[in-house]
């Protein structure tokens, strides 16, 4: 029986020696444990609070394009109800020849100013060129052909940028109004017109049904890349820009050359229409218009 107890007693007292030993190391293991687990949770904390603030920043950027996007379609509408996108619809406003503001909204954010015939044939014609005294320099570089110069109350070219946004996906026909220095006015038209961008050399791309009494001098020029005198874009050998004195739809080189010298003889330097003034006279005045059709 003593034997027993003694055996029963040693027994309690290496099981509490080892329970012992596991109470000294529980904790360490358990503290361990907890530290890691605090370390991950901290470090995933802060990921998600970097992801977080991430996904903050780019719904305020998001967030700031939409409102600026919807300002500009807001500014847009207000816009195009404000003016008018031709001089056709200005004509169907007021059918009077003079200089309004007109805005294309595929073109750029502000209106500008044009030329509008209402006289012409049924009126509502955009001038795109006009040449009338020799007041404006023709021969100049290619950004001033791409941009636009001039005075749209007198002499100027309205742009290639601007041709071409008009030109790009509404139909427009061409009239082509000339005066020679003897007075004698004549037209060529066409009943489709339009140009590339600049990506393609602002190329005479359409160019379709003559009619007119001054005859077809710009049916060679069909397919033809703008040149100035700084961009050679021509199919010649030479720079037909520079020999003849302007910028156009040069090809080896030309049966009109409406940019041309003002009031100049010189061998296809002049404002020359082939048909009309030869190559070696020059238009007094000369209109070329466009007008949306259906
Ligand atoms: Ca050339």
């Amino acid at each position: 029986m003593l034997l027993k107890i003694s055996c029963a007693i040693i027994l309690l007292n290496i099981l509490v020696a080892q329970c012992e030993n596991l109470d000294e190391e529980n904790p360490c293991k358990l503290q361990n444990i907890t530290t890691k687990y605090a370390v991950e949770v901290s470090k995933n904390r802060m990921l998600l609070q970097s992801q977080l603030e991430e996904m903050r920043a780019e719904q305020t950027n998001l967030f700031a394009e939409l409102n600026s996007k919807l300002d500009q379609l807001m500014v847009n509408s207000l816009r195009a109800d404000q003016y008018p996108s031709s001089c056709v619809e200005v004509g169907t406003l007021s059918r009077l020849s003079g200089v309004y503001q007109i805005f294309l909204p595929g073109h750029s954010l502000q209106p500008f100013l044009v030329s509008c015939d209402g006289d012409t044939q049924g009126g509502g014609w955009t001038v795109i060129l006009r040449r009338m005294d020799g007041s404006v320099n023709f021969f100049r570089y290619w950004n001033d052909y791409k941009e636009g110069f001039g005075n749209v109350n007198g002499e100027f070219f309205i742009g290639l940028d601007k041709l071409y946004a008009m030109t790009k996906d509404l139909n427009q026909e061409l009239i082509i109004v000339m005066k020679n220095m003897a007075g004698q006015t004549k037209y060529a038209k066409y009943y489709r017109f339009a140009i590339g961008g600049e990506a393609d050399l602002y190329n005479l791309r359409t160019l379709k049904g003559y009619s007119g009494n001054a005859g077809d001098s710009l049916i060679s020029h069909v397919g033809s890349n703008f040149s100035s005198m700084d961009r050679d874009n021509d199919k010649s050998e030479n720079n037909c820009a520079e020999l003849y004195k302007g910028g156009w739809w040069y090809n080896k080189c030309h049966t009109s050359n409406l940019m041309g010298h003002y009031n100049e003889s010189t061998f296809g330097q002049g404002i020359n229409w082939l048909l009309f003034t030869g190559h070696k006279a020059s238009l007094k005045e000369v209109q070329m218009m466009i007008r949306h059709t259906v």
